[in-house]
């Protein structure tokens, strides 16, 4: 019987449950289920619907079930990534307190302060290496009234305990709350104790690539899989599991992973956690098998998506790209990357006032928000090249936003290097593969090396040339 390997990918903006399988010349997927998602207004915040995406989950799982069973496959485990940072906060049993918060609510809007003076930024830079975001994890536990009541899992976490009844908090994810300690890749106990967070709030860590359990009987009966089902911690961060799955070739690359947010950086194996870098507000994540990716969390295609959201049905993403790539170069421009753009709402008129133009068309909003994003890449990776004297020969852009060809050609004519775009799936691919390790199917010892070579074998991309002469200054 052929082994399937299901991934569950939620992104802040859509989700999938998606069959991989392992041929000879690499991994293949089928989508089996899509559903949207967003923040939401409930009980007075911006949350997330965490029960109708659990229902959504279930129900992926389903048909991802009967699909394998028609084919006379067997899936032998699943994979759960989402986006980063958030949790849900679940009493003994196991209930959730309420939906989990959204990172774009403004509740942590003045505790950054509160938690500085208590641990100030430069300390916290130099334990997490992360980036300020002032959603951060660390920040959103500081503005929850109790803490005292229950446990913190971050949202693939929460999924993983639903399907399986087992508590872990995988490590490229805990990476992101603020509260892991870059060197060792441990909770940094010491942040907990001063921040006065309980240093049991989150399970125990676990790796990419360890087994957290099987499936619940409840959930076996519910989907029709095997009650043996595994579920395998993966890069359970999006983003660790799309840049594990970059089709790059050459050590010498950069990454964009590309969706409600853009990844922007470089790959490396020790953290950079100078003046500098903390100058520069660069991250230090942690991505499979202990890279650390080294980027900047830059405004993304948020963006453009709250846009069209105000336009309405009238205005549709492919009409509005054609009209924007016909509009000339060197219009308005924004800083794409400014937190003022987090919230939800309004962004048309938000875009024309920051850049101080009358944008008349939605086509001029697009172009000044594309213009505007290539310009914080090229920025962005000129100075990832400098802090971490990498030199970068090639751009790959991975996820939803490859598609976009002329974000695409900008980023190359931006940065005056090549750009490789897709696949468009590249969280899900890392998710699939890093489960096929586990099983055996790829090479249990195969390195990010070996999983990037098997995305090349089967990855749609395609390539853009710089068009005119490149300037970093
Ligand atoms: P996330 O994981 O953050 O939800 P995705 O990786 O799914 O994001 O990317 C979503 C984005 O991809 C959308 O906001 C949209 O701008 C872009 N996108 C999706 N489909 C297309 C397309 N056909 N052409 C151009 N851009 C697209
Ligand atoms: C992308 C992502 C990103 C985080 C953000 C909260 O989906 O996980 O890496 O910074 O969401």
């Amino acid at each position: 019987m052929t082994q399937v390997y299901a991934a569950v990918d939620i992104g802040a903006s859509s989700g999938r449950v998606i069959l991989g399988r392992m041929g000879a010349d690499g991994p293949t997927l089928d989508v089996v289920h899509r559903f949207p998602n967003g923040v939401q207004e409930i009980d007075g915040a911006l949350r997330w619907d965490f029960t109708a995406l659990f229902d959504e989950v279930l129900r992926g799982l389903t048909l991802a079930r009967e699909q394998a069973d028609a084919k006379g496959e067997r899936i032998v485990s699943i994979g759960v990534d989402t986006w980063a940072v958030d949790y849900g906060l679940v009493y003994d049993d196991g209930a959730l307190t309420s939906q989990p918060h959204s990172y774009r609510d403004s509740r942590t809007a003045e505790v950054a302060g509160t938690v500085h003076e208590k641990v100030p930024f430069e300390r916290l830079y130099e334990t997490s290496g992360l980036q300020f975001l002032p959603f951060n994890t660390i920040y959103q536990l500081a503005a929850e009234p109790n803490l005292e009541n229950g446990q913190s899992l971050l949202i693939p976490d929460l999924l993983g305990f639903r399907l399986t009844g087992e508590r872990r908090t995988e490590v490229t994810n805990a990476s992101t709350t603020g509260l892991l300690d870059a060197s060792t890749g441990n909770f940094a106990g010491e942040l907990f104790d001063t921040l006065g967070i309980p240093r049991t709030l989150f399970p125990p860590l676990i790796e990419a690539g360890n087994t957290l359990g099987t499936l619940l009987p409840a959930i076996a009966d519910h989907t029709g899989l095997d009650p043996a089902t595994k579920v395998i911690a993966v890069g359970s961060h999006d983003t660790a599991s799309a840049v594990a799955a970059v089709p790059a070739g050459q050590d010498n690359f950069a990454y964009i992973s590309s969706g409600t947010w853009s990844l922007v950086g470089v790959e490396l194996h020790e953290p950079i956690r100078t003046g500098e870098s903390r100058a520069a507000n660069f991250t230090n994540e942690r991505g499979v098998d202990g890279t650390i990716r080294y980027l900047r969390n830059c405004g993304g295609l948020w963006l453009l998506s709250e846009c069209l959201r105000e336009w309405g049905a009238e205005v549709t993403l492919e009409d509005v790209l054609a009209d924007a790539a016909a509009l000339p170069a060197g219009g308005p421009t924004i800083d794409a990357d400014s937190d003022a753009f987090i919230a939800p709402g309004n962004m048309p008129a938000r875009i024309r006032e920051a850049a101080g133009a009358a944008l008349e068309s939605e086509a001029a909003v697009v172009r000044c928000i594309l213009d505007s994003l290539a310009q914080v890449y090229a920025r962005t990776l000129a100075q990832a090249a400098e802090l971490s004297g990498r030199p970068i020969d090639v751009v790959h852009i991975v996820g939803g936003g490859s598609q976009n060809r002329l974000l695409c050609q900008l980023t190359a004519d931006a940065t005056g290097l090549p750009v490789v775009a897709g696949p468009v799936e590249a969280t899900a691919l890392g998710n699939v593969l890093v489960q096929a390790r586990a099983d055996g199917a790829l090479g249990k010892n195969a390195t990010l090396k070996e999983i990037r070579a098997a995305v090349r074998g089967t990855a749609q991309t395609s390539r853009y040339e710089p068009s005119k002469a490149f300037s970093t200054t």
